[in-house]
């Protein structure tokens, strides 16, 4: 008899929610499974795809883990090294913004890039409320008179920028259900973790994707606050089509846990190039002389705002 398989889609304290062939079971993992787990605090995730036994004596367990393909993972809380699987086999991650209310980040969508490119999952960035495009000039004139930082492109704009990094950018508006049948068909058949600032809309595209389905959150904070740990129980929503949405509260900062230096720019694609071919072997590309990334900032063959983004990651790694 071949092996039967199932996708762990949520976990209580002792047996797991595992859904065979589009039924949830509740399964009780193997204790071996437990053994010998290394640095991972938690052997089982959600999202992991594992070899059950239906018939087994205490109704149902799960006799072993497939290899993961993807992990978004972060430091387990008080347990120094320790890492925690919040999501095994995460395949995309959409970046969710809006143009204005709230300002479009680049900041907060670079990060999550660098976070998608270290786990090995596709980014999409999703333009969300294009129908206040209208306010964008109002706005402009409000940041410049403020004196902020702040770009305020238009969304074709951005979408020309990370389109040209080689990200599909999705242009929608939940209230106005622009660009959902686009994005529904894109989350079929696969595990997406939907991210970005709080209300930008996360909840609203996929109640306008699919009705009734709630979102509890899945927010990453606009300030960086690094050693903060809040309870985090994912778990993952089944979509009509197959598709499977992460549901975890309080994901911050994912992706970037114990990252090198060394290892930031290489999670830039268009600062791969030039790795490499800076004079110092260490260089940290901020103010080295004979430094190739400097060298092609310069020549504007890397955009300033993603460059202004690499900085502000690196000065946050300590
Ligand atoms: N004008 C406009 N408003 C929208 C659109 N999508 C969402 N909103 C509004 O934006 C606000 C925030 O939307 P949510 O869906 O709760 O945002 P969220 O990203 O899930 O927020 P958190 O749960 O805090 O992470 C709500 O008042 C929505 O009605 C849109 O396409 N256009
Ligand atoms: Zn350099």
């Amino acid at each position: 008899m071949s092996e039967l398989h199932g996708l762990v889609v949520r976990i209580d304290a002792k047996r797991c929610h595992v859904e065979v062939e589009g039924q949830v079971h509740l399964l009780t993992p193997r204790g071996r499974l437990f053994e010998d787990k290394g640095r991972v605090k938690n052997p089982i995730a959600v999202g992991d795809y594992v070899v059950v036994d239906l018939d087994s004596e205490e109704g149902g367990a799960i006799e072993a883990v497939l290899p993961r393909k993807s992990k978004l993972a972060r430091a387990s809380a008080g347990e120094g090294t320790m890492e925690q699987v919040l999501v095994a086999n995460v395949d995309q991650v959409l970046i969710v913004s809006a143009i204005v209310d709230p300002l479009f980040r680049p900041r907060i969508v670079d990060r999550i890039l660098a976070g998608a490119e270290r786990g090995g999952m596709q980014a999409r960035i999703v333009l969300n409320k294009l129908d206040l495009e209208g306010q964008r000039k109002a706005k402009k004139a409000e940041v410049l008179a403020a004196g902020g930082p702040e770009l305020v492109h238009s969304s074709e704009t951005w979408r020309r920028f990370y389109e040209g990094l080689g990200y599909p950018v999705h242009l929608c508006s939940a209230a106005q259900g622009r660009g959902i049948d686009e994005l529904r068909a894109v989350l079929e058949d696969k595990i997406t973790v939907f991210s970005g600032l709080s209300g930008v809309g996360k909840s609203s595209l996929l109640n306008a994707i699919e009705p009734g389905l709630s979102l509890r959150v899945g927010k990453i904070s606009g300030r960086h606050r690094e050693g903060k740990h809040t309870t985090t129980h994912s778990s993952l929503l089944r979509l009509e089509n197959g598709g499977h949405v992460v549901d975890t509260p309080g994901i911050r900062n994912f992706g970037l846990f114990g990252l090198e230096r060394a290892e930031l720019a290489t999670l830039f694609r268009e600062m791969r190039p030039f790795l490499g071919e800076c004079s110092y072997r260490d260089c940290s590309h901020t103010h080295e002389p004979d430094c190739a990334v400097l060298a092609a900032l310069k020549r504007g063959e890397i955009e300033a705002f993603r460059y202004e983004s690499y900085c502000d990651l690196l000065s946050k790694l300590g």
